[in-house]
């Protein structure tokens, strides 16, 4: 079998303007096809792509510093996995696994329980969509504990479903006029060191005061919480923080709930976000980066924990589809084959040398922090901390025009998030990262 999209040049190429007059005739069909309530950020429509380009209908190759939000980690049409899921759409696409089982689902829940963290037995479940595994992970701990209250903290998202909107912090444009939402959600602070100046220690003893007496710990079914919170501003909390939280959970008879959905499958320089902070979460939730774009989700937990949900309490019509679930253990393979933590550690070190260089030179630059190939640039009005969304997005329209495709996060809009593929190479990085910079300086000019 060959690869289905094959040799597309790995370089930035201008044909048109972007986006060009193909992207904006087939703009024009959606604005008069596709809901309003779904923006887009570079409506430059993509035919084909192969690594770390994307090439559009214009014939423009874009550097993709985006991966379709964390999702591309192994890169775009990897030959693995292309094959992967053609051999098993000719095979079979769709039994339901609750109505006939196969091998597939099994395999990738056997991966899952063995690169999450946690050295002990566990157990799997698989759902279409991030914010189906957070719902699932609430329901799961909500029986195992046989308690109610879920704790989310400021900036935090897990999704736009009913219960996930609740779990999610910010308002626009996620909840405005959506509700009313799931009961049983309590939002406390998080750690945010650039905004409120407090060690892990200090952050996690606030935290804990506040779910002490404005819920109460007995009342805690679960703590969710992203390890680095993604769509709220790549916040990388204050070292200690976790563990701190992590213990006062397992004093309490509380599960720790990491979502992962975001920092999962290598690109924090780990398999898994928590791994860097020293503790072991409860339950885990898994999305994105799991299977190189083809919907599927996880939570995985304890065995005692898994397997206290009665028979079928669990389940849905697609979860853990099949050829979702060859395309995970085909990318999940390249990942490990490739050392893809191991890349996602260099193009952090790469990329923070010149960031933090330019943060230094340039005042609406707040802060660059993250981990591995998780990047945040944070921006402010010079000399304050008040946010500086319109520089972000001056800094992204500039870049896209000149080919390369950054995306934005921040409860304040003013983050710019570098995401690539972890198999980027290293002259594409430097491009990008280039167009990045000038971007960044024509601020000040
Ligand atoms: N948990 C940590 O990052 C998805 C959202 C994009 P779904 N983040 C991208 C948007 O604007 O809708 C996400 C996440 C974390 C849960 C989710 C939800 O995952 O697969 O989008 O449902």
């Amino acid at each position: 079998m060959t690869t289905a999209v094959p040799g597309i040049e790995q370089r930035r190429i201008l044909s048109t303007e972007i986006p060009g007059p193909r992207s904006k005739e087939l703009h024009d069909r959606r604005v008069h096809s596709v809901s309003a309530g779904l923006t887009v950020g570079l409506p430059a429509y993509i035919e084909r792509a192969e690594g770390s380009i994307l090439v559009d209908v214009d014939g423009n190759h874009l550097i993709d510093l985006g991966a379709g939000i964390a999702v591309m980690s192994v890169g775009h049409t990897v030959p693995e996995v292309t094959e992967a899921v053609a051999r098993q759409a000719m095979h079979f696409t769709h039994t339901c696994f609750m109505v006939t089982p196969y091998e597939q689902y099994v395999e990738v829940c056997e991966t899952l329980n063995s690169i999450t963290p946690g050295d002990y037995e566990k157990r799997s479940a698989l759902f279409n969509s991030g914010a189906e595994a957070v719902e699932n992970a609430v329901k799961i701990a909500r029986l195992a504990t046989g308690r109610q209250a879920v704790v989310v903290v400021d900036h935090a998202y897990h999704g736009r479903t009913n219960l996930t909107m609740a779990l999610t912090a910010k308002n626009m444009p996620y909840k405005d006029r959506f509700g009313p939402f799931a009961p049983e959600v309590y939002r406390v602070a998080t750690s945010y060191p650039f905004r409120d100046g407090l060690d892990g220690a200090e952050a996690a003893a606030r935290t804990i005061a506040q779910i002490e007496t404005t819920v109460g710990r007995h009342n805690v079914a679960a703590l969710l919480i992203e390890p680095i919170q993604g769509e709220g501003g790549f916040i990388v909390p204050a070292r200690g923080f976790l563990a701190a939280l992590s213990a006062w959970c397992t004093d309490a008879g509380t599960l720790f709930i990491a979502d992962e959905i975001q920092t999962g499958f290598c690109r924090t320089g780990e398999w898994f976000a928590t791994e860097h902070e020293g503790f072991v979460p409860d339950l885990v939730t898994t999305a994105k980066g799991i299977a190189a774009g083809l919907p599927l989700a996880g939570v995985t937990g304890p065995a005692a924990i898994m397997d206290a949900v009665h028979e079928g309490g669990l389940g849905g019509t697609y979860g853990g589809n099949p050829v979702a679930a060859a395309a995970a253990l085909a990318a999940i393979e390249v990942m490990r084959r490739d050392d893809l933590a191991g890349r996602a550690r260099t193009i952090g070190a790469i990329a923070r040398t010149r960031l933090d260089a330019l943060a230094l030179e340039t005042p609406s630059i707040g802060e660059v922090r993250g981990r591995g190939a998780m990047i945040g640039i944070e921006f402010v009005e010079p000399g304050t901390t008040v946010p500086h969304a319109a520089a972000v997005k001056q800094v992204i329209a500039a870049c896209a025009a000149q080919g390369v495709l950054v995306i934005s996060c921040g409860t304040f809009g003013n983050v710019i998030r570098l995401l690539p593929p972890l198999s980027i190479s290293e002259a594409l990085l430097d491009d990008g990262l280039s167009v990045l910079e000038s971007a960044i300086r024509d601020l000040q000019a």
